[in-house]
């Protein structure tokens, strides 16, 4: 893409109300507009991280063995007359009524309607296990939006959705989904720490929240301080083997949320293990047995005959909040630090004199080998001044910056540039080609 005709609506200062890193980076760079209250526009540089994100978790959700399907984001209250959930969802439920009179919500959340939809088809026990899941809209009339997408009213969330004939099953399906969360958090560049969580209107007895440490997170947290380094398990797991292993290993070690915690349990840790800190819950997962089924009528035949309502879970994720989240753990004075798996673009090309006939055609030479060999390429040809230029790169944030200047070009060298580290090298364009290509020169 090329600056000069892309749409990157930068800000030099941040709107006072903004009040944390992401937030203020977010509309500095460009990547969201506020609409409404907790509402806001994606751009096109931050729908381009949103979609990255998006598909780090489908994949590792289809690696799991998860099933994608779509929701609407309209549904009727009638269903959730069934749950009993309409009533008991209070005033974060937007309410809406049609032309025929129907009542209608904005869904802050799916499981009555995946309830409904298995119903509709699955009766045995032979269909079993499944988990079918979503990355939808949603909406949540939140009291206190803030913090830009941290906490909007409309978010993007993936809700999976387990279906198992017995508890032994359903715990399975939990693990599936608790080992798949730690792969993706992790391919982010995040180090999420799964912390005993109280399940709120979801409901259920056993509940995980995936914690990003954070100073301006908004949950009290408090872990071993162990569990933070802890490597993620990587792709190669027997996802349909004994994951309880791999579970128990990441909570045998104190972890819990404020509503959970244990202030003699956690004494318990050596002092210098203990971390009290704050983080930003980016995942949820949950395991309620029957309380959906039940009420709903979801049940399945077992190898005895027997009917049974079906033994479920949910497991969400906050796509539109992990932008912020990634942007609070990596960001510097300059500007956002993208990890390359999420970034907008991979290289930045900046033309530090626009109209120079030698400058011009190095960059275009870069420009359409890096395009060739499908490297994501920002290519700056505005004619702004190289400071104003370097300024939005290190703001957005792209791994590489490939700065192309007359002196360099006279001499046969660029400089390539590491976002994160600062190193700069001066090579031939074809070793710089070659680097960000990742081939040999
Ligand atoms: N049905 C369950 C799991 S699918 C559920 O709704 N869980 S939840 O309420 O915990 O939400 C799942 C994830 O969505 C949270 O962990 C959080 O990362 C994200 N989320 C929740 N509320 C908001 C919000 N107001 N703004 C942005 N993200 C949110």
């Amino acid at each position: 893409m090329r600056l000069s005709r892309y749409f990157l609506p930068v800000l030099k200062e941040a709107p006072s109300d903004a009040q944390i890193a992401s937030h203020q980076l977010m509309l500095r760079a460009g990547m969201i507009r506020q609409e409404a209250a907790g509402i806001y526009a994606w751009l096109p540089l931050g729908l381009r991280v949103l979609n990255k994100i998006e598909q780090i978790v489908r994949e590792e959700m289809d690696r799991a063995g998860a099933i994608e399907l779509l929701m609407p984001t309209l549904q009727l209250a009638d269903l959730w007359r069934e749950s009993g959930r309409y009533d008991a969802y209070g005033p974060e439920m937007l309410r809406i009524t049609d032309r025929h009179e129907r009542e209608l919500l904005y869904g802050p959340t799916n499981e009555e309607m995946v309830t409904e939809i298995f119903r509709g088809s699955v009766r045995s026990y032979k269909d079993l296990p499944k988990n079918l899941y979503h990355v939808q809209w949603k909406f949540r009339d939140e009291r206190r939006p803030r913090f830009g997408v941290m906490r909007g009213r409309e978010f993007l969330m993936k809700d999976a959705y387990s279906f198992d004939l017995d508890a032994e099953g359903a715990r399975k399906s939990y693990n599936r989904m608790f080992v798949a969360y730690l792969n993706l958090f992790s391919r982010m560049g995040l180090k999420a720490v799964p912390m005993r969580a109280d399940t709120g209107p979801i409901g259920g007895d056993l509940s995980h929240e995936f914690i990003v440490l954070a100073e301006t997170g908004e949950s009290a947290v408090f872990c071993h301080k162990d569990l933070v380094e802890m490597a993620a398990p990587g792709p190669d797991v027997e996802w349909y083997g004994d994951l309880q292993p791999l579970v128990d290993q990441r909570t045998a070690l104190y972890a819990a949320t404020e509503e959970m915690h244990d202030e003699a349990a956690f004494d318990a840790i050596p002092e210098g293990d203990r971390l009290s800190a704050r983080g930003i819950e980016v995942g949820h997962i949950f395991s309620f047995g029957t309380k959906y089924s039940e009420p709903m009528k979801a049940l399945v035949m077992g190898p005895d005959g027997k009917e049974v309502p079906v033994q479920m879970g949910s497991y969400g994720v906050g796509v539109s909040r992990l932008l912020g989240a990634i942007i609070e753990a990596s960001h510097d004075d300059g500007g956002i630090i993208w990890p390359e798996s999420v970034a907008p673009y991979h290289v930045g090309i900046v033309n530090m004199r626009q109209g120079d006939a030698a400058c011009d055609a190095a960059c275009d030479e870069a420009y359409k080998a890096l395009q060739a060999a499908g490297v994501d390429v920002l290519y700056d040809d505005t004619d702004a001044r190289g400071g104003a230029k370097f300024a939005t790169m290190d703001l957005i944030g792209l791994p590489w910056q490939l700065i192309v200047g007359p002196k360099g070009v006279a001499e046969g060298v660029v400089e390539l540039k590491n976002r994160k580290t600062g190193e700069r090298v001066s090579e031939p364009l074809d070793a710089v080609l070659a680097r960000l290509t990742g081939k040999a020169a």
